[in-house]
This record gives C-alpha cells, sequence and structure tokens, in this order.
C-alpha cells in the first residue's frame, strides 16, 4: 500500500483504530508509558480568546487521557517572542505544537525546525505559511469572515459613510487575510457610498486598541463606523465608543467573545457582531495534534478526514487547512446565553 494510503486509512479510522494502530509506536519524546506533550503557543499571553481555546485544549487533554498540556505565550503578541518559545519546546523535546501566529513567514524557519526534530507542527486561528506546518485549523471560512462583517457594517449604517478598520497586529495572519476580504467586499457597487478611512493597529493590547479608536475618532470627524477584527479590539473600541459619547454615532461591530462584550450588545454600541466557539478550537486543534503525534504524520493532504472526538468527522482542503464552520451572530437576542460560556 501506499504510504499516503495508510496514512489516510489511519486517520479516517478514527480514534478508536487510531489508538490502535499506534499502541505500538512510542514516539522519541514521550518517556515509556509516559504522556504525550503537546504545546500550544498562543499570540500572547492574558488574551481571554485564549484562556478559552486553552480550556478546550484541556477539555481534549482529559478526554484523551496521557497528554499533558503546555500553555505558552508571549507577554505582547511578537515572532520573535514566539520563535523564543518555540526554541525552547523543541529542547524539551515536546511531542506537538499548536501555535496560534503572530506572523505568517518570519516563524517558517522554527517550525521547519521544530519539524525536522520530530516534533508535529500544525498552525491553528493564525496561520504559518504551508512550509511551516503540517495543517493549518481555521475557525471559520476566512472569505466569509471578511465578507460578513463589511455586511454588517452597512446593513447598520444603511450602506453609507465612512468607516474604518481597527485590527490586532500588522502581521497578523488571520486578520490581514479577513481584510483582504473586506476590502474586495467594499468593491461592490452596492457600497459606493461608503468610503474606508484607514486601517489600524490596536496589536491586541488593551491601552494601544483604546488609544488607536480615539485616534480614529479625532482624525475623521465624519466616521460612522468601525469593524474590528479582533476580541480585544472591539471590546476597548466599545468603550472608546461609550467614553467620548459616540454610541448611536459610530456604529460598531467585528469579533468579539460574548463575556466581554455583553454589556455593549445590550447597550447597543455593539449591535451585531460575529464570533466562533474559541473552546471548540483549542479542543480541534489539540485533538487533530494527538491524532498527528499517534500516527505519527508527518504530511496530509487534501481530502483526508480526521475524527475529532465531539466535532466528529473534518476534512483536509486546499493548502493543508481544516475549516471548521461557519461564523455565528450574536445580538440582543441571543448574547446573553453564549455570554456565560465564553
Ligand atoms: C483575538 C486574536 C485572535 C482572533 C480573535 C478573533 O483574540 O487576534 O487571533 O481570532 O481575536
Amino acid at each position: 500500500m501506499k504510504k499516503s494510503a495508510v496514512v489516510l486509512m489511519v486517520l479516517v479510522t478514527g480514534l478508536f483504530a487510531a489508538s490502535f494502530a499506534f499502541a505500538a509506536g512510542q514516539q522519541e519524546g514521550q518517556a515509556a508509558g509516559g504522556k504525550i506533550k503537546i504545546a500550544m503557543v498562543v499570540k500572547s499571553l492574558g488574551n481571554t480568546f485564549f484562556d478559552a481555546a486553552h480550556q478546550g485544549g484541556e477539555q481534549a487533554a482529559k478526554e484523551l487521557g496521557n497528554v499533558d498540556l503546555i500553555y505558552q505565550g508571549p507577554s505582547t503578541p511578537t515572532p520573535e517572542g514566539q520563535i523564543a518559545l518555540i526554541d525552547s519546546l523543541i529542547a524539551q523535546r515536546v511531542n506537538a505544537i499548536e501555535i496560534s501566529a503572530n506572523d505568517t513567514d518570519a516563524l517558517v524557519p522554527i517550525a521547519k525546525k521544530a519539524m525536522a526534530a520530530g516534533i508535529k507542527v500544525i498552525s491553528f486561528d493564525s496561520g504559518i505559511a504551508p512550509d511551516g506546518r503540517i495543517l493549518h485549523l481555521a475557525a471559520s471560512n476566512d472569505e466569509l469572515i471578511g465578507r460578513s462583517e463589511v455586511q454588517i457594517i452597512a446593513k447598520l449604517l444603511n450602506y453609507q459613510g465612512e468607516i474604518a478598520i481597527l485590527s490586532a497586529t500588522a502581521q497578523a495572519t488571520n486578520q490581514n487575510t479577513w481584510i483582504d476580504y473586506m476590502k474586495k467586499e467594499l468593491q461592490d457597487p452596492k457600497y459606493a457610498n461608503m468610503k474606508l478611512d484607514a486601517v489600524v493597529y490596536g496589536d491586541d493590547l488593551a491601552d494601544k486598541s483604546y488609544r488607536e479608536a480615539t485616534g480614529l475618532f479625532k482624525s475623521y470627524p465624519n466616521l460612522k463606523g468601525i469593524i474590528s477584527p479582533t476580541t480585544v479590539g472591539i471590546m476597548y473600541t466599545a468603550k472608546a465608543i461609550e467614553d467620548a459619547g459616540l454610541a448611536g454615532k459610530i456604529q460598531l461591530t467585528g469579533l468579539g467573545l460574548p463575556s466581554q462584550m455583553k454589556q455593549y450588545i445590550t447597550d447597543g454600541t455593539c449591535q451585531e457582531m460575529e464570533l466562533w466557539n474559541p473552546i471548540d478550537l483549542g479542543y480541534t486543534a489539540t485533538y487533530i495534534s494527538y491524532l498527528l503525534v499517534k500516527g505519527n504524520v508527518t504530511s496530509v493532504s487534501p481530502g483526508q478526514s480526521f475524527t475529532v472526538g465531539k466535532m466528529g468527522s473534518l476534512t483536509v482542503g486546499d493548502n493543508n487547512v481544516v475549516v471548521m464552520g461557519k461564523p455565528f451572530v450574536f445580538d440582543k437576542s441571543n448574547i446573553d446565553k453564549f455570554a456565560s460560556i465564553y
């Protein structure tokens, strides 16, 4: 049987068969009878979105039984901070690294070094370029996210007025991809009376996001709407809008955590926003990392499927990207229900 066919067979047969097939294959770095060491490296510590992903990762680790999940991230979202962490994880001989990348390309060399040392590297949430990972796990479809954000702000503004985007870091793979699709969507003639004034970066930091939002109000007195496709950015933009007495005058949408945005959704500062379940994202990333370690899988190809515990079957798509689901829209009618979960 061809090697690729063997890999495929293993991946589609599900957890029971997978553990059976690989019971004999101890991984390097996994002490005999010891736990599989999976490192979740996030953009930065202190971001509640990633705390929720960590929670999901722990759920998967518990369910799988013999996983030690190491949660790490730099104090600020820089690729340099992540490179230093990965270097030390290589030295610790972890079995897998799942990373939400602060840069698409800058992390490729260190990720390659990790893979050459036998570590299974995947990206999740924010991708590394294909050379630097076995696969990328996307919470949702990038095009859908980018285009729907513009559709929401346009609806809130009756298709009229100046808008701005307040993003995370300037190098973030995920936000940059979504912003590209936002710009494409804005080219549709139905947005002829709308104008994108600026894209600014709050770096997923509280004060910088707040300052950048305030800066937008000053620089663009005719600003009518802001899209903030980051859970940190949208929360501090909402706060800045309220503090400046601009609620209702500047509409806000983006990607927010229901637990952090509940008050702003309820009082109308942000009428609608989107997101997906970050707990499920962390669960899935950890579960897939485990399957790759167990199967000693070094490459996958489009069309393969994984059986990922409670998430069911997920299929690898183009460029080895696995897409989880559709973004969910939150508004006054459903925010209370989700605010207690994530
Ligand atoms: C922030 C991070 C993360 C992104 C969410 C929407 O927490 O930038 O990468 O997916 O927002």
